[in-house]
């Protein structure tokens, strides 16, 4: 599995992020709902630190509602506050809007003591590419009323969003890089798309997310592909997902290339049906790891 983002990268995403989160009160981490874990920074606990934070479940809309459910008490139990989304279609913005100044009210309670009534608390959102970063600061911008004028003494540029009473967010994402030093999170990366298709190998990954889909998913994977029946062989089944689609190359075999593509699009469209990859209990261990 290559691995494109190198120190040097890493070392600058790290500094613009630290940069940014000292004026940060309450910390946004989004990651995808189908791979909560694996769409993490393994750094992310110690840039959140002591600050409020929440753990935003995006592209719920995609991962299975029962796992999700599990999800939900995982974080829980470790003491983080959590939240599903749908960032394309809204579902859940006004409650996350609601939620971060709730997180908020302890800060602007003590500037209220101080006599700053009016002050606003700032927030911002994390995530590694492809968690829907954008689309989710897209619709907080649109419901709001306008871009709130940059503030004296901050980085130049910094542009403010007012989101909600005595709230406003910060118009540029703090971009995390994604966790590639195992090897099942890194292929569920690559499966979900937040790697890009030229940085990994397509049969590693389509010979997984089939045996996967095949453990956890049967019946959403024959209904889709209308099989009678899954082989043991990942390779078996992508070969047949194959000759029903009519992806075959001249002469009559399968064309794997066409039918890798096939496959893992209409995984990411949902079209396979709601689907988790990460499981509660293969992570049970590796909650907030840190590197
Ligand atoms: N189904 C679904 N797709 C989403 C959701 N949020 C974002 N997306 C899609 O995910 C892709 C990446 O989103 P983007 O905002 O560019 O991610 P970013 O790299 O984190 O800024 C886009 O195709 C979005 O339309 C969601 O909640 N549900
Ligand atoms: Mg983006």
């Amino acid at each position: 599995m290559l691995i494109n983002w190198y120190p040097g990268h890493m070392a600058k995403a790290k500094r613009l992020i630290e940069a940014n989160l000292k004026v940060i009160d309450v910390v946004i981490e989004l990651v995808d709902a189908r791979i909560p874990l694996s769409s993490t920074n393994p750094m992310i606990a110690q840039f959140i630190g002591q600050k409020p934070s929440v753990v935003v479940l995006n592209k719920a809309d995609l991962a299975d509602p029962a796992v999700l459910k599990e999800w939900k008490a995982y974080y829980v139990s470790q003491g983080r506050r959590v939240m599903l989304l749908n960032s394309r279609d809204g579902k859940g913005v006004q409650q996350l809007v609601k939620l971060v100044r709730t997180l908020a009210e302890p800060k602007l309670a003590r500037w209220r003591a101080r006599g700053l009534k009016n002050r606003s608390v700032r927030t911002m959102i994390l995530g590694i590419p492809n968690v829907g970063k954008s689309t989710l600061i897209n619709k907080l911008a649109r419901r709001s009323a306008a871009k709130t004028a940059d503030k004296p003494g901050e980085t130049k540029g910094k542009q403010w969003v007012h989101i909600g009473d005595q709230l406003d967010l910060l118009d540029t994402p703090g971009v995390l890089w994604p966790k590639l030093e195992n090897q099942v999170s890194a292929y569920r990366l690559a499966a979900t798309g937040a790697i890009s298709d030229a940085a990994f190998d397509m049969e590693t990954v389509l010979t997984q997310l089939v045996a996967e889909l095949s453990q956890w998913y049967p019946q959403l994977l024959t209904a889709r592909f209308k099989l009678d029946a899954l082989a043991a062989d990942p390779m078996e089944t992508i070969e047949a997902i194959g000759r029903k689609r009519g992806c075959i190359v001249s002469g009559g075999a399968v064309d794997l290339e066409k039918t890798y593509k096939l496959i893992l699009k209409e995984y990411r469209d949902g079209k396979i049906g709601p689907i988790s990859l990460d499981r509660v209990g293969e992570f049970a261990d590796k909650g907030r790891d840190s590197q």
